[in-house]
């Protein structure tokens, strides 16, 4: 639905301008910050508003209103009905979605996008512990035999690390980088030479996949110092339907899902800069510091958006400003230990509910 407010220059509404939707999700206390007695400075009001509190009395707070805020007792399968259903149905009708993970290292990021491993492998793609990864694959599948509809699916997996792209799904045992092109046939929209989208017929086929990509990512994760906290991961799934309109006449709708695991936001100050500890230490994230100025840029509605200066904004441009139906989820920890990154992960989020996309369905 396009936001009442949205317009675009000269004051008109555009008919199909819809702002980013953006959520919260407060994981519960880990065992840590039980033993050090950190208090929780987090109050879910209303499903809406979340408040954060500078004492554990009701002095000092700040309110912040979302789409929809989760509580520690969320359980994952509420976060996907509420957050990546609908992402799901879309990609069905031809548009192209993202879903990003954003916030400090250990507040659930992956635990919301990929879930956890359990034993019991039947119920992968829907047990208690299944994150959004395996969830939207479960649904594709579900919806798109139900409707009896001539489809193909492929995923991809891949990994951005220190500016450089990792495939996850590469048959070959070293990890080789990725080389990016503009696509000249599609302004805004990138090429990634050699990636592996492959080719998936069922849900068991995925997992093996997944599991492929898990062990691939642990073997670069042992190789590279703080990896997982400074590498982002992009899983996409890529649906091409064919759709026969009267008795000759044929449509094919293609949708893409871009599911997003960000590197931990925790060197990126409140003001939007780079932390003085982290620049001393070299490890600036030049793909998280662009996302921030993109943001920026296009909420003050700037003449220019500097999308190409990395990787990551080069990759997901289309999701920022263009023509992708897109969500955040920001995630964050309760405890008053945290409280300064949960500050600037709310101010972050809250900022970016004011990106105005365009959704465009892919047709041929
Ligand atoms: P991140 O990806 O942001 O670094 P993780 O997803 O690795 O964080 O989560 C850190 C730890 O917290 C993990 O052990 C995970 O199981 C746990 N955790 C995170 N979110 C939740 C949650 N909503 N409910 C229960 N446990 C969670
Ligand atoms: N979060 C785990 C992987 C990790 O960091 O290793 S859990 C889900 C989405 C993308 C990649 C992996 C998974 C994951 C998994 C584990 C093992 C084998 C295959 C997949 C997973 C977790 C819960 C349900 C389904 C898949």
């Amino acid at each position: 639905m396009a936001s009442p407010t949205s317009t675009k220059k000269g004051g008109r509404k555009h008919p199909n301008s819809q702002n980013i939707k953006v959520f919260v999700r407060c994981r519960p206390q880990n065992t840590q910050e039980k033993l050090a007695k950190s208090f929780n400075c987090i109050d879910i009001q209303n499903s809406r508003e979340i408040v954060v509190k500078e004492r554990s009395f009701d002095k000092f707070t700040k309110t912040f209103t979302f789409d929809k805020v989760f509580g520690p007792d969320s359980k994952q399968i509420d976060v996907y009905k509420a957050v990546a259903k609908n992402s799901v149905e879309e990609v069905l009708n031809g548009f192209n979605c993202t879903i990003f993970a954003y916030g400090q290292t250990g507040t659930g990021k992956t635990y919301t996008m990929e879930g956890e491993r359990t034993l019991d492998s039947t119920t992968w793609d829907d047990g208690p512990e299944a994150g959004i990864i395996p969830r939207c694959v479960n649904h594709l599948f579900d919806e798109l035999r139900l409707q009896n509809i001539e489809f193909t699916m492929r995923v991809s997996f891949l990994e951005l690390y220190n500016e450089e792209l990792f495939d996850l799904l590469s048959p070959s045992n070293d990890m080789s980088k990725l080389r990016l092109y503009e696509d000249t046939t599609r302004k805004g929209s990138c090429i990634i030479h050699g990636l592996e989208e492959v080719l998936v017929r069922s849900k068991s086929n995925v997992y093996e996949i997944l599991e492929k990509g898990s062990n691939k990512r642990q073997t670069a994760a042992t190789l590279m110092n703080a990896h997982s906290s400074r590498s982002h991961t992009v899983f996409t799934i890529t649906v091409h339907i064919r759709e026969n309109v009267d008795d000759c006449d044929e449509l094919l709708k293609i949708g893409k899902l871009h599911l997003v695991d960000l590197a931990g936001s925790e060197n990126i100050g409140r003001s939007g800069a780079v932390d003085k500890r982290a620049r001393e230490a070299g490890s600036i994230n030049m793909s998280l510091l662009t996302l921030g100025r993109v943001i920026t840029s296009l909420i003050e509605k700037a003449p220019h958006v500097p999308y190409r200066e990395s990787k990551l904004t080069r990759l997901l441009q289309d999701a920022l400003g263009g023509r992708t139906k897109t969500s955040i989820i920001a995630t964050i920890s309760p405890s008053s230990v945290n409280m300064e990154e949960t500050l600037s992960t709310l101010e972050y989020a809250h900022r970016a509910k004011n990106i105005q996309n365009r959704p465009e369905v892919n047709q041929k």
